[in-house]
């Protein structure tokens, strides 16, 4: 027998099916759902909502929702809603297959913004209103308060300016979860805005509860289902060549006594390179450290669990069904050490900067100069979205980026004369680490990055070509501080579109 979680008289009366719930959302409304990496999204309104959409169009009239959430979701919620040409608009970041199919082909609108941004952006009024909020909770108190599942992401924010809010009660979530999460309520909008009284990554500032005005709740939902929770690629030679690298590095900042020995909390993306670097850290004898990211995935894991990390602020999980299972075998060792926030305040960069985050991120390219793409492929094409990387590459203590040296079978290489999209510029990265090595870019001139990224990271197959590009430039430039060839800078893309290969038939053919 479950444990009743629905525990406030007042909104009893309001349970009702996913499909009650989901006749409630009306065309052309704006929807905030909770939801970051895979985690803590509402698993049965959106579905029903979906089902409602695809209904209506087949019966000849339109239905479409603008979606924000935290960051990605999962098939029940971005890929059912892009399936049913549901989303007019998507915001702030996405990793569904269905969604970015139907925004690279022009059909859906996406604003890819930095996470830390969201909440505020919304507040400032920047979206316009919420018209509704469909967050997903692992129990209801008797006050009312809503005990958060396994995301927090922007619910604070969703619940605080909603027209009418739907909760999803997830029974499958830990009901032990209840106390890991830390709510502050002390920002505000400029110029009322005061310092966030965060001085230690593993510290509490707020409550582990959320609020919401009981009268806006329309509607109960109760669900029992699990999180993405998506297997991860065992490390290969590539991943861990690229973790080694940077530990390396690391090591070598201790050395020189740029970074304490249990390093600065540590950031880190989503994905195998990341899930590896985690690994290599346990591996390496670093102890006593901390993390200040959004996403704790398997790796992260580990180390608590092994004692490696102390503890881990987030505001999400993107964790493995091997790894969830240990999670909530052990909730009550890791409600001790984890503690999730609000995007907000877990990507702050007034926090991050403060506390000297270390941040590390994947990338799609990187050019000559240390300009990072991370979002589109041939310039063109989303692939995710910014994410947090931005967050933290921008005000961090350390801004490291990461990539296998080439991608698509080696016909593509990650290091190119010009990136065809930028998000991180050359002053916002510190390093950039590939399976052949690393480059320190810190301190150096835009002619000296260029000759460390070509060095340390390019892949055999591409580094006279680059070389060849970056000595032309450096003769034949209109300016010479970066030097570029404008008609070639961007030409290996094009190649690979035309000929399916950035490699040129000679050095020198562009
Ligand atoms: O394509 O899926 O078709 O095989 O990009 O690449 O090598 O599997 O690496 O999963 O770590 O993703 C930048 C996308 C890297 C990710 C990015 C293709 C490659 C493959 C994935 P396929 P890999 P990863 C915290 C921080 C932005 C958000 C962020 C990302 C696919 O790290 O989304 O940092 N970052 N958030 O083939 C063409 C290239 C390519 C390329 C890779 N140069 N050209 N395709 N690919 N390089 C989390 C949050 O913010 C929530």
């Amino acid at each position: 027998m479950s444990i009743e979680r629905i525990l406030d008289p007042r909104l009893r009366d309001r349970i009702v099916t996913a499909e009650a719930a989901a006749a409630l959302i009306q065309p052309g409304e704006t929807v905030a759902m909770s939801g970051f990496t895979g985690s803590g999204y509402p698993k049965a309104v959106p579905m029903a909502l979906a089902h409602r959409i695809e209904a209506t169009h087949q019966a000849g009239q339109p239905f479409q929702i603008k979606l924000m959430t935290g960051a990605s979701t999962a098939p029940e919620l971005d890929g059912a809603l892009a399936k049913a040409d549901g989303i007019a608009l998507r915001m702030p970041f996405q990793t569904d297959p269905d969604a970015r199919q139907r925004i690279n082909a022009g059909t859906l609108d996406y604003i890819d913004i930095h996470l830390s941004h969201v909440a505020q952006h919304v507040w400032f009024g920047f979206y316009g209103d919420i018209d509704t909020a469909v967050i997903e909770v692992s129990a209801i108190r008797e006050d009312g308060a809503l005990v958060p599942s396994t995301s927090i992401g922007n619910n604070k924010t969703w619940l605080d300016l909603a027209k009418k809010v739907i909760i999803e009660v997830n029974e499958w979530q830990p009901a032990n979860i209840d106390g890991m999460h830390d709510i502050y309520y002390g920002t505000a909008l400029p110029p009322e805005r005061k310092p966030i009284p965060l001085v230690a990554a593993g510290e509490r500032i707020g409550q582990t509860t959320l609020r919401c005005d009981p009268d806006k709740i329309v509607a109960v939902v109760r669900t029992n289902g699990p999180d993405r929770n998506s297997p991860f690629a065992p490390a290969d030679e590539t991943s861990r060549l690229i973790a080694g690298h940077l530990i390396e590095f690391l090591q070598h900042e201790v050395a020189k006594g740029r970074l304490p020995a249990n390093l600065l909390p540590l950031q880190s993306g989503v994905g195998n390179i990341p899930n590896a670097v985690l690994a290599g850290l346990a591996d390496s004898g670093f102890r006593e450290l901390e993390a200040f990211t959004e996403v704790i995935q398997d790796g992260m894991l580990d180390l608590l669990k092994s004692g490696v990390l102390r503890h881990a602020s987030c505001t999400g999980f993107a964790l493995s069904p091997d790894a969830n299972e240990e999670f909530k075998r052990n909730i009550d060792f890791y409600r001790e050490r984890i503690i999730m926030r609000t995007q907000e305040i877990s990507n702050h960069p007034e926090l991050v900067r403060r506390l000297g985050c270390i941040g590390m991120n994947g990338m799609i390219e990187v050019d000559l100069y240390g300009n990072v793409n991370s979002t589109h492929v041939m310039g063109s094409r989303i692939m995710n979205g910014i994410g947090g990387s931005g967050d933290f590459a921008r005000n961090g203590f350390l801004s490291a980026f990461l990539s296998p040296s080439t991608a698509k079978n080696g016909t593509i290489s990650a290091i190119v004369p010009m990136v065809s999209h930028v998000d991180h510029t050359e002053h916002d990265v510190s390093v950039i680490v590939t399976e052949q090595g690393l480059a320190d870019l810190r301190g150096l001139t835009p002619k000296q990055r260029a000759q460390q990224v070509i060095a340390q990271c390019a892949h055999p197959d591409y580094r006279a070509q680059l070389q060849d590009y970056f000595d032309r430039a450096c003769r034949d430039s209109y300016g010479k501080h970066t030097p570029h060839l404008l008609p070639e800078a961007l030409s290996w893309h094009q190649r690979w579109l035309d000929s399916g290969t950035m490699q040129a038939a000679s050095p020198g053919a562009a």
